[in-house]
């Protein structure tokens, strides 16, 4: 046997996994969050003492599937006078949580891994999924700079994630995201519909029965 200092440069075996193309803008880092999986939750967790998991009401008057909370300076949030980014949550009457540095790590690492070094989140939307909770197809147009990309990290229950065109009507091509995967939208992407269908039932080891992504925005 044979060992060889300098196996992590053979062009064989990158540093860095695979990125792969998903559409103008679009890159799946797959896996690459797998590493940090216990230590983001442990910071979810810690996150929803403070700022604790609600269903938010859409201006329409409907209660949203998906269970939602924030870190960083502002918070996205949806109530009978509409959409929009607030630095206070509006059910402590306090500030958000800071964005942990473990989050922002993976968030800034992933960015630049897809060509979008620094990118700078200043907001981060985290969302819970139970079996049966959808996300209908919505564009990510709250954020003031449609410049810097979107940063998703998927946790817990594999989802298919709705990946649509500029106009609601565009057939979307169903994408499967699983633990640990991290997708970077920006460019042309950035203001594609995208959504996600019903979650399927299942028994992650993590997670058990939930899904839970966080997406990194420069909101402000
Ligand atoms: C493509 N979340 O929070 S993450 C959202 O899985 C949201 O919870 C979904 O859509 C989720 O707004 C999808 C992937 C994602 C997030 C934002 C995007 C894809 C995007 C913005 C523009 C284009
Ligand atoms: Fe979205």
């Amino acid at each position: 046997m044979t060992f060889d200092l300098f196996d992590n440069l053979d062009d064989a075996t990158p540093a860095t996994p695979p990125s792969e193309p998903l559409a103008d803008g679009a890159v799946v880092l797959r896996g690459i969050a797998r590493p940090d999986a216990e230590a983001l939750l442990a910071d979810v967790h810690a996150i929803t003492i403070a700022a604790p998991w609600r269903h938010m009401i859409t201006p329409g008057g409907l209660k949203m599937s998906v269970a939602m909370t924030n870190c960083g300076h502002a918070g996205w949030v949806t109530d009978a006078g509409g959409y929009r980014y607030d630095p206070i949550d509006p059910l402590s009457g306090q500030l958000w949580p800071a964005m942990p540095a473990s989050f922002r790590h993976l968030a800034t690492t992933a960015a630049a891994q897809a060509g979008f070094a620094g990118f700078e989140p200043d907001a981060c939307l985290i969302n819970r999924y139970e079996p049966g909770t959808r996300l209908s197809l919505h564009q990510d147009r709250d954020e003031r700079d449609f410049n810097a990309p979107i940063v998703s990290v998927s946790l817990g229950l594999p989802a298919i994630f709705l990946f649509g065109g500029m106009r609601r009507a565009d057939p979307p091509q169903r994408v499967r995201l699983a633990h640990g995967d991290v997708v970077v939208w920006g460019g042309p992407s950035r203001l594609a519909f995208h959504g996600v269908a019903p979650l399927a039932d299942g028994d992650h080891p993590l997670l058990g029965r939930l899904r839970i992504n966080l997406t990194f925005r420069k909101a402000l």
